[in-house]
């Protein structure tokens, strides 16, 4: 069986990843410092194998030990590794920001995302056509105001799905960048450190994604034969032109 592992599975992408896998008949490995929301979700997805593992990507050691104890049947059967773990915190001015958001920012989006590829690629050089697929953001592509450091960090992605693609190329491993626009997780309401009318106005007066949204992308992606790599998709809300412009109703 092939395994997909995926970051940041305790919630909204992540976790409607790990089910759109699952129907596809891959076995997964879930991955996020919520472990109770982790035992919910193995509890719930019963068709195939899902280990899951409390992890903050952050941490290096804990990722390269995470990494390092999977059991041997799942290591050798590494296939896809989803980096969808990320956050924002915070949305102004760079001057009137706080430097602990910075780093939340910066050590999740980014340093997670190079300490899990830098462990999970040896297993991923045992397949030709392996595959990782980042979990940009429209932010990865375009700023927007007030959005400085979160943007910083999704173009830091958006090169390193470059970068990746080119390290990896005589492996023959897939590297695949999804940038979303607006989605209706639970993002916001991290951003905005738990107030929930600010979150929820994010969503007012248009139909923003939902996380199966980019869990049907990612299953598109992972379904390609094995000379098609997708390199990148956008994928917005039909009422969003760009990371500023909402049609709202
Ligand atoms: P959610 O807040 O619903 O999910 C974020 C996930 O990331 C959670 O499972 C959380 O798990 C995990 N996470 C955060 N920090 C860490 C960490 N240090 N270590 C491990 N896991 C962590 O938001 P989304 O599902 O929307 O976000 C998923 C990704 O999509 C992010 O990278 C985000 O930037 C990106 N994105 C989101 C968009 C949106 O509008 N929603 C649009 C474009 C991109 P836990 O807290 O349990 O560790
Ligand atoms: C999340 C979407 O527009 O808030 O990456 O940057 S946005």
């Amino acid at each position: 069986m092939k395994y997909a592992i995926i970051t940041g599975a305790s919630s909204g992408f992540g976790a409607a990843i790990a089910q759109e896998l699952q129907g596809l008949g891959y076995g997964l490995v879930l991955l996020a410092r919520r472990i109770d929301r982790l035992e919910t979700l193995q509890k719930k997805l019963n068709q195939t194998p899902v280990y899951i593992a409390k992890l903050d990507v952050c941490q290096e050691d804990q990722v390269r030990e995470v990494v390092s104890n999977l059991p041997s049947d799942i290591a050798k059967n590494c296939f896809v590794l989803i980096n969808n773990a990320g956050l924002a915190v915070g949305r102004g001015p760079l001057d009137t920001g706080l430097s602990d958001d910075w780093n939340r920012m910066l050590d999740t989006n980014v340093k997670g995302l190079l300490y899990m590829s830098h462990a999970v690629i040896p297993l991923l050089k045992k397949h030709p056509f392996s595959h990782i697929i980042n979990i940009s953001s429209i932010a990865g592509k375009e700023v927007y105001a007030g959005g400085n450091v979160y943007c910083a960090s999704k173009h830091a992605v958006d090169a390193l799905s470059k970068a990746l693609r080119i390290d990896l190329l005589a492996r023959q491993i897939k590297v695949s960048n999804i940038a979303p626009g607006a989605a209706e997780t639970e993002f916001s309401l991290v951003r905005f450190k738990g107030d929930e009318q600010t979150a929820a106005s994010v969503y007012d007066g248009y139909e923003a994604l939902q996380a199966s949204d980019i869990a049907q992308t990612v299953a598109f992606i992972v379904t390609r034969p094995n000379h098609v790599s997708i390199a990148d998709i956008t994928i917005m809300p039909t009422a969003q032109a760009n990371g500023s412009l909402f049609h709202k109703q």
